[in-house]
């Protein structure tokens, strides 16, 4: 029986790869650079969304999909900045997949698009095993969820092109280990950037800015 469940995950992550790849190589074709925003609920996904929105959309053509259980409230904050936003709504799934991601793509005018935000439902658990056609990760871990969450959840960190450590500003009200926290996730993955952002202030959010327009230069030169 654990053979037969084995196996079907195996065929349904291997279907869920092609598209992501067939995806991938549309976004490719037409230079856009696709990014899959992953965290818990509450880290900080949907305003840091709106604060990259705010830098980069007289520059660049933007567009967002929204994942959630339920609700359109984050694409609804994402369409009053006048971006085009898709919801998807998994009715308790808890994580897109790589059709799901396509469909959406498919109601954006690609000809106008330089960057796709996928905005991954909350969790620190299944969203990382779904690849959606995304060329980055980035990962979002707030202050108040704690440090010792990438040992508790490591394939999410182990996954990551950027760990982003958001709400800086209230590092002084938690134990979280700010000095030891690289080197734990460079455990876990020795490529990922970390990030230390505050969306609220603004802290760290340059950094992150520059990191996304390289990603940019990495794609047209490879393409
Ligand atoms: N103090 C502080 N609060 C933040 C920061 N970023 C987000 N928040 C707050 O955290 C809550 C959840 O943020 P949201 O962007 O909706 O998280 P999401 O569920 O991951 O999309 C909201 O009340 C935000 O105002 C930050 O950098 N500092
Ligand atoms: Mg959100």
């Amino acid at each position: 029986m654990a053979s037969k469940t084995l196996s079907i995950k195996k065929n349904i992550l291997s279907a869920n790869a092609e598209k992501a790849d067939e995806t991938r190589g549309l976004l490719d074709n037409s230079n856009i650079l696709m990014i899959n925003i992953m965290s818990s609920p509450g880290s900080g996904k949907t305003s840091l969304l709106m604060q990259t929105i705010s830098h980069f959309k007289d520059k660049y053509g933007i567009a967002v999909i929204e994942g959630d259980v339920a609700s359109s409230i984050d694409a609804d904050k994402i369409l009053s900045q006048s971006i085009p936003a898709v919801q998807i709504n998994t009715g308790g799934g808890c994580h897109l997949d790589a059709n799901m991601v396509r469909n959406a793509i498919e109601k954006f005018d690609l000809n106008k698009t330089d960057i796709i935000f996928i905005e991954n439902v909350g969790n620190l658990v299944c969203t990382a095993d779904f690849d959606l056609g995304s060329h980055k990760n980035a990962v979002i871990l707030s202050i108040p969820e704690g440090d010792d969450k990438p040992r508790k959840y490591p394939t999410m960190f182990a996954e990551a092109d950027i760990v982003l450590v958001n709400k800086i500003d209230v590092l002084p009200h938690f134990d979280f280990d700010i000095a030891a926290f690289p080197e734990l996730i460079t455990g876990f993955n020795p490529s990922a950037d970390v990030l230390l952002v505050s969306t609220k202030t603004g802290e760290g959010m340059d950094k992150w800015f520059s990191w996304i327009e390289a990603g940019l230069k990495e794609k047209i030169k490879i393409h």
